[in-house]
C-alpha cells in the first residue's frame, strides 16, 4: 500500500491557556497509545507526526493540513475539541480516527464526526484501519479488538516519542510506562470492572527501565497501569532487577489493600515517590481499602494506614468520589474533614460522581433511573460538572457540602498542616503549587459560582433538575471561550449528546460483541 502522512494527536488538555499547574505538568500527563500508535505506523512503513497538545501549541500548525489520516487520542473532557479538529481535518481531506476513553464510552456519538471510532486497540486494528484508510461519512466505523493488545512496544522504541513530549516539561519530568492492562478488582463506577487483569511481559519491563536508565539520571516513571502492584512480587523483581537501588524513581495508582507494610518498605527501597490509593467513600466501596468498616471507623483505620504509607513513601494523593448513592446528609463530608485532621500529609484529590457513558454497568442503571444529564462532554471531568443527580441529596445541599469540604481541604491552616506532614521538598512544593492553583482555589471559585447560579438563575437549576435540556447560558459561555478559535469548527449538533445512548444499544441489541473491519466492526 502506498506510504501515508499519518499524524497523531494527544490531547492531554482541552483548551488553550493552562493554569500555572498546567504548564508545568501537562506533558506529564500524556498518555501512552499515542506514542504506541506512532511506533505500529512506522513499523506499517508510514510517516509519522506525533503531537501531544498541553495548551500551548499551534495544533494546526504543528500537524499540518498535508495528512492523509489524523488519529486523535482523547478523554470526554477533550471530546468537543477533538470533533471541532476533525471537522476541521476532514473537510481539507483528511480520515479521522478516535481513540482513547471517550471512543471507549461514546462510540455512537463519536461515529457521527470521525470515521473512524476505535475501542480496544491493537496493532491488528490499526493495521486494518490504515489499509482501508477512507472517508465513512456520515456515520463511521467502530472497531474494536476482542480484548486489550497483549503486547505493546517497547520503551526504546517509543522512545522518540517520550523525548519529543518530555522537552514540553520545564521543570519535573515523568516517563509514562505501563505493566499490566485491565483490573481484577470490580468497583462498580470503573471502566476497567469488566476488564480482565493482563500483565504484560514482566521481561520487557525490565529491559525497559534499563534502557530508561540509558536515556535519563534518575528518571521518574509514572506507571499508568489501572491498578499497580497486582502482581506485586514480579514487579519489584522486575524493578529490582534493572534498577540499582536509587537510581530511578516512580509514581503508581495502587489500592490501599496492596499497601501493606511489607509492600511499602519494598516501595521504598525501590523509589517510590508518590502514591495515589483510592478511598472513594466512607459508607461505599470498601473493596478498595480493604476494610468492611464504614462511617468513623473506617476514616480511624484509613487515617492510620495513610500516616503508616507516609512513612515510607513521601507524597500521597488520597482520591474520593463524591456523591455517591450510598451517602446521605452533612455526615460524608464531616467525615472527610475529620480525615484531613488525622492524616494531614495527604492531598485529597475529589470527583464528582460522573457517568461516562458506557465506560461501567453501574452508568446502565442511572440511565434507567433517568439520572443522567446531558452535559456537554467539555464539561465531564469529574469537576466541572456532576452528570448524575445525587439519589439523596438536593442540589444546594450537596453543593454546600462540596465547598464545606474542598474549602477545609485547601485552607491555609490544612495547607500548612501539610507542610511539616511531608518529608521532602517536592512533595511540599507540589501540594502547595496544587493547593492554591485550579485544582484547590481554583474549584473553591467555581463550585461557589454554580451554588450561587443554583439560587440565582433559573436555567442553570432547571438543567440540573433535569428539566430541561436547554444549556444554559454559563456554560455555553464557557466552551465558547475554553475552545477558542476551535469553536467555530464544531459541526452541528457536536454540543449535544444522547445520554442515554448505551441503555438505548443495550435494549437494541442485547449484546454489542465487536465485530471485525473484516472480522471486528462493532456497529
Ligand atoms: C492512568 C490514568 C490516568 C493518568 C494518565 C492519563 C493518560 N494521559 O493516559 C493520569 C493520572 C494523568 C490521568 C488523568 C485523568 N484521568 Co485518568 N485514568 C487513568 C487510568 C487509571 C488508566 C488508563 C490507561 O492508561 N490505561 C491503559 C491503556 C493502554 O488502556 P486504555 O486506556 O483502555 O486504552 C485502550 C483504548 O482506549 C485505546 N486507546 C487509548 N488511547 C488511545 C489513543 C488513540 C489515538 C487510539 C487510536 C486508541 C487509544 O487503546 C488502548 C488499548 O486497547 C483510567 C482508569 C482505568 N482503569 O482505565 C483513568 C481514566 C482514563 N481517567 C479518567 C479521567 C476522568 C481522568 C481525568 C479527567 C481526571 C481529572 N479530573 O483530572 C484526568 C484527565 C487527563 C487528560 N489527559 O485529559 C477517566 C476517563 C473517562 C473519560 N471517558 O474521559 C478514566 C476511565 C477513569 C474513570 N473515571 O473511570 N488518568
Ligand atoms: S481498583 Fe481501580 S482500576 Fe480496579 S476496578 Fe477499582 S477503580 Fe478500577
Amino acid at each position: 500500500m502506498r506510504r501515508l502522512r499519518v499524524g497523531v494527536l494527544d490531547l492531554v488538555t482541552k483548551s488553550p491557556n493552562p493554569s500555572l499547574y498546567g504548564r508545568l505538568m501537562n506533558a506529564n500527563l500524556a498518555s501512552i497509545m499515542p506514542q504506541v500508535l506512532g511506533v505500529w505506523c512506522e513499523q506499517e512503513g508510514h510517516d509519522v507526526r506525533l503531537v501531544c497538545y498541553t495548551g500551548l501549541e499551534d495544533l494546526i500548525g504543528e500537524l499540518g493540513t498535508d495528512l492523509d489520516v489524523l488519529f486523535i487520542g482523547a478523554f470526554t473532557q477533550s471530546a468537543q475539541l477533538a470533533y471541532a479538529l476533525s471537522n476541521f481535518f476532514r473537510q481539507r481531506g483528511v480520515v479521522t480516527v478516535l481513540g482513547g476513553p471517550h471512543a471507549r464510552c461514546y462510540p455512537e456519538d463519536a461515529r457521527k464526526y470521525f470515521d473512524y471510532v476505535l475501542g480496544f486497540t491493537d496493532r491488528a486494528i490499526v493495521s486494518d484501519t490504515l489499509r482501508d484508510c477512507r472517508p465513512h461519512r456520515p456515520i463511521g466505523l467502530h472497531l474494536s479488538a476482542p480484548n486489550q493488545p497483549v503486547e505493546l512496544p517497547t520503551l526504546r522504541e517509543r522512545w522518540k516519542f517520550v523525548e519529543a513530549t518530555l522537552k514540553k516539561a520545564p521543570a519535573i519530568k515523568i516517563v509514562p510506562m505501563i505493566g499490566s492492562l485491565g483490573c481484577p478488582y470490580t468497583c462498580s463506577f470503573c471502566i476497567d470492572s469488566t476488564v480482565d487483569y493482563q500483565p504484560l511481559g514482566f521481561e520487557q519491563l525490565r529491559d525497559d527501565l534499563a534502557f530508561l536508565l540509558t536515556k535519563v539520571k534518575r528518571p521518574i516513571v509514572g506507571w499508568h497501569d489501572p491498578n499497580f502492584g497486582v502482581r506485586f512480587d514480579d514487579y519489584m523483581e522486575a524493578v529490582e532487577a534493572a534498577v540499582p537501588r536509587g537510581a530511578m524513581r516512580h509514581i503508581a495508582e495502587s489500592s490501599l489493600s496492596l499497601l501493606a507494610e511489607p509492600h511499602l518498605k519494598r516501595l521504598r527501597q525501590n523509589g517510590f515517590q508518590a502514591i495515589l490509593p483510592g478511598i472513594e467513600s466512607w459508607y461505599d466501596l470498601g473493596n478498595k481499602s480493604k476494610t468492611r468498616r464504614t462511617g468513623l471507623d473506617k476514616v480511624m483505620q484509613v487515617a492510620d494506614h495513610v500516616n503508616m504509607i507516609l512513612r515510607y513513601i513521601p507524597y500521597i494523593q488520597t482520591n474520593f468520589v463524591l456523591g455517591l448513592d450510598g451517602d446521605m446528609g452533612p455526615e460524608p463530608f464531616e467525615l472527610t474533614k475529620k480525615f484531613i485532621d488525622l492524616a494531614p500529609g495527604a492531598f485529597p484529590a475529589y470527583s464528582l460522581l460522573s457517568a461516562f457513558g458506557r465506560a461501567a454497568p453501574m452508568n446502565l442503571d442511572y440511565q434507567r433511573a433517568g439520572r443522567v444529564l446531558p452535559f456537554p462532554f467539555h464539561f465531564l471531568n469529574n469537576n466541572h460538572a456532576m452528570n448524575v443527580r445525587p439519589k439523596n441529596y438536593s442540589w444546594t445541599e450537596f453543593y454546600d457540602g462540596l465547598i464545606d469540604v474542598t474549602s477545609y481541604s485547601f485552607s491555609w491552616r490544612a495547607i500548612a498542616r501539610r507542610i511539616p506532614a511531608t518529608g521532602t521538598a517536592i512533595p511540599k512544593w507540589m501540594n502547595f503549587v496544587r493547593a492554591v492553583s485550579s485544582e484547590g482555589f481554583g474549584r473553591i471559585k467555581y463550585h461557589t459560582t454554580i451554588r450561587r447560579l443554583l439560587d440565582t438563575d433559573a436555567s442553570v437549576r432547571g438543567y440540573l433538575e433535569g428539566e430541561t435540556d436547554v444549556l444554559p447560558e454559563f456554560y455555553q459561555e464557557r466552551i465558547r471561550r475554553e475552545l477558542g478559535p476551535m469553536y467555530d469548527h464544531l459541526p452541528p449538533g457536536a454540543l449535544e449528546h444522547d445520554q442515554n445512548a448505551y441503555l438505548q444499544t443495550v435494549s437494541e441489541e442485547p449484546e454489542l460483541v465487536p465485530l471485525p473491519l473484516r472480522s471486528r466492526r462493532a456497529s
